[in-house]
């Protein structure tokens, strides 16, 4: 539906003007906020980048947590800053999405009244503090390969946001994985924490990459368009040849009895995540989704006063500006 909204746009837009921009960024050449754009390109920016600051905001919440029950101060300063980067992150991804003429309260808006999706996996609860290290070795080692290549997405603020937070991914993934190979090497309990956490973890994280290429129904306009650089199976691949010999190095088992090397093909065989599970989750129904919604629509009423009294000493100080004029 939405794919055809696009295309039907695209083609009452002028013919000479969408193969000038075309042309532009098959160049490799980034596009700026006020240079010509087709009503597609900047849609689908203000559908993937906003989902994308949402999934930063709303990625908070399971993370945030287990702040009051790190089991170390050590541990509970460095939740504290991956936390507190994460939502650095929503507020860069924000700026970007704002830059294309729709504004920070619009989006939260359409996030907290479900018009707007977030992350599918921060419908999943964090039961243990091996949920920690899971969360920070799988999920943002699955960002991390997402956002990578998005540095090189042809819009320029969005590829500029991804720089700064690929930074911050790989401390985030690195100090997941220190938590795992804690857990993995500490007491027989640990190990099975840690191992019930890649259990509960693996598939999705697996679905964050998107439904399979059959599915998707954004990624061939996206990737023609530079606003997505690779298909959501060669992501999920990636990440699979990537993870399965980090659990290997941890000793624990990636919960798949398929998953075997295939020396013809380079790259694991693997076996896919539940997909009805996947589509389950995006309309809502996934465990956490209502308690999520709720703890962001809770915040968004309680920092109303907040709101008020900024946009009330604004205007004030516009009042007495025209005044002295
Ligand atoms: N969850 O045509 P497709 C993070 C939707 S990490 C929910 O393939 P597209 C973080 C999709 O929106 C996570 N919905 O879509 C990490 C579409 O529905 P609509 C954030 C999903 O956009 C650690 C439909 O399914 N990262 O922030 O070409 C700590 C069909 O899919 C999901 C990003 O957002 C999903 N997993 O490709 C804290 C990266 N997958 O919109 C925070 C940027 C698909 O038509 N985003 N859908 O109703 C992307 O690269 C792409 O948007 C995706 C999907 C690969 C996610």
């Amino acid at each position: 539906m939405y794919a055809q909204m696009i295309k039907s746009e695209a083609t009452q837009e002028d013919p000479e003007k969408l193969a000038a921009f075309q042309a532009r960024i098959d160049a490799g050449e980034k596009i700026e906020p006020k240079d010509w754009m087709p009503q597609g390109y900047r849609k689908t920016l203000i559908r993937q980048i906003g989902q994308h600051a949402h999934s930063e905001i709303v990625g908070q919440l399971p993370e945030g947590n287990w702040i009051t029950r790190a089991p170390t101060l050590e541990r509970k300063a460095i939740l504290l800053a991956k936390v507190q980067d994460e939502a650095g992150h929503g507020l860069y991804l924000y700026c970007a999405a704002e830059t294309l003429g729709v504004t920070r309260d619009e989006l939260t808006e359409m996030l907290l009244d479900g018009r707007m999706k977030y992350s599918s996996i921060f419908n999943y609860p964090t039961l243990t503090w091996a949920d920690m290290g899971a969360v920070g070795w799988l999920v943002d080692g699955a960002a991390i390969m997402n956002q990578v290549p998005l540095q090189r997405t042809s819009f320029g603020p969005y590829s500029r946001a991804m720089i700064r937070i690929c930074k911050e991914e790989s401390f985030h993934q690195r100090q997941g994985y220190d938590i795992m190979m804690k857990m993995a090497n500490g007491t027989p309990a640990q190990k099975k924490m840690a191992q019930d956490a890649l259990n509960r973890f693996w598939y999705p994280s697996l679905m964050m990459f998107g439904p399979s290429d059959k599915e998707s129904v954004h990624s061939e306009q996206s990737m023609a368009w530079k606003i997505k650089m690779n298909t959501n199976d060669e992501l999920r691949q990636k990440f699979v040849d990537q993870t399965v010999p980090q659990a290997e190095y941890l000793g624990l088992t990636v919960p798949d009895e398929n998953l075997k090397w295939n020396e013809e093909t380079g790259h694991y065989d693997f076996s896919q995540p539940d997909w009805s599970e996947f589509f389950d989750v995006l309309k809502g129904n996934g465990p956490c989704n209502r308690e999520r919604l709720a703890a962001r629509n809770k915040a968004w009423d309680d920092g109303k006063w907040v709101r008020d009294g900024l946009l009330a000493h604004a205007e004030k100080k516009a009042a007495r500006r025209v005044a002295a004029e």
